[in-house]
């Protein structure tokens, strides 16, 4: 019987792996705070990929003469992968390979991923999926509190809060165990709030759920100031004593009257002003973003308008109270702490603070000057591979780049134009099958390693099985490579040991670990960062006295609302917007193989006037066209989302050859959840083609 964690999302419910002959058997581990023993469908078949049929158990390298991939032995794959790499590097530079790394991956491996590439490569072209994820958020909370980290206190605090505001979350979905922290908060008297769209299973839990257009949030965060203010409820005391730039904010908002927030957002006034009400009348309110906020072109503006909102009322540092964002990856915390990203090293350290430079290096036992500097970030380093400036070759360790970046069809094309193209992964995903060399490696359950979740309780994920033959840890590949090219340090291989130098490194920074060890994290199910000694009971909650600036005090930053990169227009007549459903995981290349999970591929969910409209009917294909591509699939007739907007899951390749990739200009972040786009049936309901797309745009029914 082992403690342990779910390979999937960033609740990181904990978990007991029972070994029955060859059996793994999942088993609740009641005693874990976070889930009580609740799991998730997916937490509950997680053992279905352990010896599946299509599980990689060998290296495999793209033979030149037959253009296919066939079996290698270890040593002859990192050969030719160390070889290829110092020919590019001797012709090239060290920039010219780059390295993505994911949100999936333990401290351990992100910790190690961004050493490796900094030392052992010696690259500035790093960076990893996070930047699809919550970075928004981590942008906004930096720049308003001076520290990123996702929920500043326990989720459970959740549930005694008067009042929860969820801006594009659908936790009953995507992370379901943490719904009965809304039920609860319910019991005890107080309200939900859901902003989305659609009319998830989330908002079915709401006392009040608001529909705005999609990429219109900020819009109505700032109305909602407007109205607090011309409420006097605005908290001055605590806006005087524990913030700055409150003013900028109160000017900015002075026009956003209910009216033109109606216009914009098409959310009712009268119900933005039952939401202000709500608010000005609470004592504890709490304010939580996720994806639906953040991925946007302004996903960081949008937050810090929320946060905003959150500051005006007094609530960030109260008890059951203030801001967070609802982080996603299984590590997403934990992952952009530990220098995986492009412009930071460990402990949230920036790459170009000669003193954070000079720290780590000790701990490195480099020269300073040996680090490279910024690169570029995720999707920016994707979009110049191949070309003059970009990177030649690139190595992945824990994305499925070919299904989950924006204007996939684009992206794919850069990954084909490359020299050598890497990717270690525990099964063939779409990018695993692009590449010139796959290394097989070990996955959740046959490996240990340390996780953050959501809350930045730092857990640990207990090896329960030893792994196939054949396959070797992240930690391994890297240490392998790092020898083959001759790296001016060793690798180490050992989680705890690398943890430990992880610790190190984090000591003295923003995200510091150093007082975290794997015996703690057992006894004490989970530590909360920042930790800095042995002796340090964590922090499970921030901001009580202060904020992490300079001069202790939050910032107001006033935002103006742009909108979406891209609008519709008479081609592109409708709102798209994507997302998640629950029995499926990011770009599905571990859940889609779970054979205890619904794999019914993608559809497009509609609202019963437009499928009229459209003369689309419930489970025949439509096609969906942006500017950049077009997906078929079957419409799903739902009442529960806008009539002027469709959704399609991106677990299933497609969707994100529709999406755009306008980015954030703070967070590089994609604009995932807003496009335009056009919808027709394949064929109507007579079995007669249905109308092209130049006669549906020419004015007949689109
Ligand atoms: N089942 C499942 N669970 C998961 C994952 C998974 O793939 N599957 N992935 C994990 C990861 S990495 C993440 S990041 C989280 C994501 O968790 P969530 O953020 O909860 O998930 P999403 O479905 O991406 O988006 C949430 C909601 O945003 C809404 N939305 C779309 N556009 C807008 C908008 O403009 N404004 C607002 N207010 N809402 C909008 C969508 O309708 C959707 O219901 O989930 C984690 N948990
Ligand atoms: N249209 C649209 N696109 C989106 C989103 C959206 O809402 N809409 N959401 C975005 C978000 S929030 C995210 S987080 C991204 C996620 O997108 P991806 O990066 O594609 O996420 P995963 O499917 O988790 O990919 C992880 C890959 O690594 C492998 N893997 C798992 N564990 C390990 C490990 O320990 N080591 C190694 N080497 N490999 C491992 C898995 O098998 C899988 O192939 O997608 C983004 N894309
Ligand atoms: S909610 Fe997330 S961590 Fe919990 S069982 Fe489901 S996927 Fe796993
Ligand atoms: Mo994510």
């Amino acid at each position: 019987m082992t403690n342990t964690h779910c390979p999937y999302c960033s609740l990181q419910c904990g978990m007991t792996l029972e070994l029955k002959g060859r059996a793994l058997e999942v088993r609740p581990w009641p005693e874990f705070p976070v889930n009580e023993g609740a799991l998730c469908r997916k937490g509950w078949t997680a053992t279905g990929l352990r010896g599946h049929r299509e599980r990689l158990t060998t290296p495999l390298v793209r033979d030149r003469a037959t253009g296919e991939l066939r079996a290698a032995g270890w040593d002859e794959a990192l050969d030719l992968v160390a070889s290829r790499l110092r020919e590019l590097r001797d012709e090239h530079g060290p920039d010219t390979v780059a390295v993505f790394g994911g949100g999936g991956l333990t401290n351990e491996k992100a910790y190690q991923l961004g050493k490796f590439a900094r030392v052992a490569i010696g690259t500035s072209q790093v960076d990893y999926n996070g930047r699809w994820c919550m970075s928004s958020a981590a942008s906004a909370a930096n720049r308003a509190f001076g520290i990123d980290r996702g929920l500043p206190f326990p989720l459970a605090d959740i549930e005694h809060a008067d009042v929860l505001v969820l801006v594009g979350s659908n936790l009953a979905e995507t992370m379901p165990p943490a719904a009965r922290h809304l039920d609860r908060l319910r019991d005890h008297g107080g309200q939900v709030v859901v902003v989305d769209p659609r009319r998830t299973p989330t908002a079915d839990r709401a006392d009040l759920f608001v529909q705005p257009v999609p990429g219109t949030d900020l819009a109505l965060a700032l109305g909602l100031l407007h109205l607090l203010d011309a409420a006097g409820a605005v908290d001055e005391e605590y806006v005087a004593a524990r913030t700055t730039g409150f003013d900028d904010v109160r000017r900015s908002v002075a026009a956003w009257w209910p009216e033109r927030v109606e216009r914009v957002t098409g959310v009712p006034a009268a119900d933005l002003r039952a939401l202000a009400a709500l608010l000005a009348g609470a004592d504890r309110v709490m304010v939580l973003t996720a994806r639906g906020a953040e991925q946007h072109a302004q996903g960081t503006d949008t937050v810090l308008a929320w946060i905003d909102v959150a500051l005006a009322l007094g609530m960030p540092g109260a008890e059951f109270a203030g801001y967070g964002c609802l982080t996603g990856q299984g590590n997403g915390q934990g992952g952009r702490e530990h220098g995986q990203k492009a412009d930071q090293l460990p402990g949230y350290r920036m790459i170009d603070d000669p003193a954070a430079r000079e720290h780590v290096a000790r701990v490195w036992g480099v020269e300073p000057g040996l680090l490279p500097g910024a690169g570029r970030s995720a999707y920016e380093l994707l979009d110049a591979l191949g070309t003059d400036e970009g990177s030649k070759a690139l190595l992945v360790f824990g994305s499925n780049i070919v299904v989950s970046a924006p204007n996939a069809t684009h992206v794919t094309e850069r990954l084909a134009s490359l020299d050598l193209l890497v990717v270690a992964d525990i099964v063939m995903s779409e990018t695993a099958a692009m590449a010139d060399v796959v290394l097989p490696v070990t996955q959740w359950a046959e490996e240990t390693g340390t996780m953050t979740n959501l809350e930045g309780r730092v857990i640990l994920r207990e090896r329960a099985v030893s792994p196939p033959d054949g396959v070797r840890s992240d930690l391994d590949v890297m240490a392998g490579l790092a020898e083959r090219l001759d790296s001016p340090v060793p690798f180490e291989t050992d989680p705890e040991a690398v943890f430990a130098e992880l610790g190190r490194a984090s000591a003295g920074g923003r995200a510091d670990y150093a007082g975290i060890t794997y015996d703690r994290i057992r006894d004490e199910h989970g530590v909360f960062w920042p930790c800095p000694t042995a002796d340090h009971a964590g922090t499970p909650r921030m901001f009580a006295d202060s904020f992490a600036t300079s001069d202790g005090r939050a910032r107001f930053v006033a935002v103006e609302h742009r909108g979406p990169a891209e609008v519709p227009d008479a081609a592109y007549p409708l709102h798209l917007t994507t997302g998640r459903v629950l029995a499926q995981y990011q770009s599905g290349a571990q859940t889609r193989r779970v054979r205890d999970l619904p794999d019914d591929g993608a559809f497009v969910e509609m609202h019963p006037m437009l499928a009229t409209r459209l003369g689309a009917y419930d489970g025949e294909p439509v096609v969906v066209t942006t500017r950049r591509g077009e997906l078929k699939a079957p419409a799903r007739i739902v009442s529960t989302i806008r009539p002027d907007t469709v959704f399609v899951p991106f677990h299933w390749v497609g969707a994100n050859r529709l999406t755009n990739d306008a980015l954030d200009p703070a967070s590089r972040m994609p604009e995932f959840k807003a496009c335009a786009c056009a919808v027709s049936p394949v064929v109507d309901v007579r079995g007669a083609p249905a109308p092209s797309l130049e006669t549906t745009s020419a004015g007949a029914p689109t």
